[in-house]
C-alpha cells in the first residue's frame, strides 16, 4: 500500500507518551505505523533561528515504521502564523464570533508563507506515490502550495473545527484566496453535514462553481476554478473500548476515591474543556446559578466540576475569558456556598485521561454547552465512560457536531441559561430506566463509528 504522510500543526513526537497526546495523535499514529509513513509539521519550538540557511530543513526522527519531520517557527512566524491569523483571526471566524476577530494583513501574508515555507521543506521528502493528509485550519493553503511545486499526489484535508456559513466566511478579507486554495485538495473532510452545505453554498453563490452527487452520503463532489474534487462529512469519534476500559481502571484509581469521598454522596455536574471561548464555560456557570436560584431543592445537593486547563494563554481573548470564569466562580460560590458545601470546584489544571474517565463515570451529569463545536469529543468521551447499569446524563449543546449522533442527550440550546438549568434539573432527576436507554443509543453510534472507522473510512475514500 502506497505511504501515508499525515500533516498537522502539532506533530506527537515519539518521545511524547500517548496517555497524555491525545486520541486523535494516537490514532494518526497507528495509521502511519500500520502502513508506513511520514508525519510532518510544527515542532512546537519556536527558535530565533528556524530560517537561518543551515537550519531551514526539518529535523527527522524515527521510530518503527513511522519517520518524523518537524520544522521550528521564528518568533515573528509564531506570531503572525499561529497566535495571530490561524488563534484569533480563522478560528473566531469558523466558530462565528465576528466580533472577536482581529484581521490584519502582516498576519495574513504570515500564514501564507508558513505555509509555502512548510511547502517547500516537504515536497523533497515526498515520494510519487505517497497520499498526503492534511489536518485542520493552520494548513487549508498547503496543498495549493504543494501543486504550485508540481505535486500531484493525491492531497485529502480534514478540518477539525466547524466550517463557517458564506456570510460569516466573507467577512474575512482574502476568502475568495483562502477557497480558492481550498479546491487544491482532492477529498476535504468535515465533521458533519451542516458544514459540508456551508463550503458547497459557497462553491455555488460566491465561487460560481457546481455541486454535485449525495452530500448527505459523504460523496459530494464540487467543480471549481477549473478543479475537480470530493467532499464529505467524516464525524470523528474516540476510541470507545478503551475509554470504557480507562473508565473502568479510573473509577478505581485513588484520585476518583478521594474525589468521591469529598463529595459525600452528593451528585457530580462535570464539564471539562480546553479553556476557549468557543465552550460556552460562562453560559455554563450561568446555567448552574439559575439552577441554584430556581430550585432550592439541589442547594447543598449538587457539585459542579469545571475542569478547564488553560489554552492559548498568550492570546488576548483568552486572557479575558479566564478573568470573567474566576469572577463567575467567586460570585456564585459566594452567594450559595454552605460552610460545608462549595457549588462550583473550578480547576486551571490537566489530568490524565485515565483519572478524567474515571471522573467522567462518577458524574451524574456530563454538561457539554459550547457555543459552536466542530465535533466535542467530551461529549463521547463522558457517553463511552458511563457504567452500564447506573448511567449518568449527556446535556449537549445543539451547536456541537456531536448532537448529530448523540441524540440520546438533553440536547439544548446554550445561549439560554434557563433552559440550560431546566436540563441539568431534568438530567438529576431523571429515572435509571430513561437514562438507561438514552445511553444505550448513544453507546450503539460510539461503537459504530469509532476513531478506527473515522480514520479509515477518510482514507479509503482519499485513495478510492
Ligand atoms: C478540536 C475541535 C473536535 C481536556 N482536558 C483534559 C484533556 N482534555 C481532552 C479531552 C478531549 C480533548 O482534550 C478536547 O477535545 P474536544 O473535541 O472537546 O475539543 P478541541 O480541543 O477544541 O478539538 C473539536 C476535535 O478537534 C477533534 O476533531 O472534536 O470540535 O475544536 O479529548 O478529553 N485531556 C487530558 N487532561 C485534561 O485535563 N488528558
Amino acid at each position: 500500500m502506497a505511504r501515508l504522510v499525515v500533516v498537522s500543526n502539532r506533530v506527537a513526537m515519539p518521545r511524547e507518551r500517548l496517555s497524555r497526546a491525545g486520541g486523535l495523535a494516537v490514532a494518526l499514529r497507528e495509521a502511519l505505523q500500520s502502513q508506513g509513513g511520514l508525519w510532518f509539521g510544527w515542532s512546537g519550538e519556536v527558535n530565533e533561528q528556524a530560517t537561518a540557511p543551515d537550519r531551514l530543513a526539518p529535523r527527522h526522527a524515527r521510530q518503527g515504521r513511522v519517520e518524523y519531520a518537524v520544522l521550528d517557527l521564528t518568533p515573528e512566524e509564531h506570531r503572525q502564523f499561529y497566535l495571530e491569523f490561524a488563534n484569533a483571526t480563522l478560528w473566531p471566524l469558523c466558530h462565528y464570533r465576528l466580533g472577536l476577530i482581529n484581521f490584519n494583513r502582516a498576519s495574513w501574508e504570515g500564514y501564507l508563507a508558513v505555509n509555502a515555507r512548510f511547502a517547500e521543506q516537504l515536497v523533497p521528502l515526498l515520494r510519487p506515490d505517497d497520499v498526503i493528509w492534511i489536518h485542520d485550519y493552520h494548513f487549508i493553503p498547503l496543498a495549493a502550495e504543494l501543486r504550485r511545486r508540481g505535486v500531484q499526489n493525491r492531497i485529502g484535508f480534514f478540518l477539525h473545527i466547524p466550517f463557517p456559513a458564506p456570510e460569516v466566511l466573507a467577512a474575512l478579507p482574502g476568502h475568495e484566496r483562502l477557497v480558492r486554495d481550498l479546491c487544491a485538495y482532492d477529498l476535504i473532510g468535515f465533521q458533519t453535514i451542516g458544514d459540508v452545505r456551508a463550503l458547497s453554498e459557497y462553491i455555488l453563490h460566491e465561487a460560481g462553481g457546481t455541486v454535485s452527487g449525495d452530500l448527505d452520503g459523504a460523496d459530494g463532489h464540487i467543480t471549481a476554478y477549473g478543479r475537480s474534487l470530493r467532499i464529505g462529512a467524516f464525524p470523528i469519534g474516540i476510541d470507545t473500548e478503551e475509554f470504557v476500559r480507562m473508565a473502568v481502571a479510573g473509577a478505581g484509581s485513588a484520585e476518583t476515591r478521594r474525589l468521591t469521598e469529598s463529595l459525600v454522596g452528593r451528585s457530580l455536574v462535570i464539564g471539562v474543556d480546553r479553556l476557549d471561548y468557543s465552550k460556552g464555560i460562562p453560559q455554563r456557570f450561568e446555567a448552574f446559578h439559575h439552577l441554584l436560584g430556581a430550585r432550592p431543592e439541589h442547594r447543598g445537593k449538587v457539585t459542579f466540576m469545571q475542569i478547564a486547563p488553560i489554552s492559548r494563554g498568550e492570546v488576548a481573548q483568552y486572557r479575558k475569558l479566564r478573568n470573567e470564569l474566576d469572577g463567575l466562580t467567586g460570585r456564585i460560590n459566594g452567594k450559595f456556598a454552605e460552610f460545608d458545601w462549595v457549588p462550583v470546584r473550578y480547576l486551571n489544571k490537566a489530568f490524565s485521561r485515565e483519572t478524567l474517565a474515571g471522573f467522567y463515570r462518577h458524574a451524574r451529569v456530563g454538561f457539554v454547552t459550547p457555543l459552536r463545536d466542530g465535533m466535542n469529543l467530551v461529549a463521547k468521551e463522558y457517553v463511552a465512560s458511563q457504567d452500564p447499569d447506573d448511567p449518568g446524563v449527556l446535556v449537549l449543546s445543539r451547536f456541537a457536531g456531536a448532537a448529530r449522533e448523540m441524540q440520546g442527550a438533553l440536547i439544548v440550546n446554550p445561549y439560554d441559561s434557563e433552559a440550560l438549568a431546566e436540563a441539568l434539573d431534568r438530567a438529576l432527576t431523571m429515572p435509571r430506566d430513561e437514562r438507561r436507554s438514552r445511553w444505550e443509543s448513544m453507546m450503539a453510534v460510539l461503537r459504530a463509528n469509532t476513531i478506527t472507522h473515522w480514520r479509515e473510512r477518510f482514507l479509503s475514500q482519499l485513495r478510492a
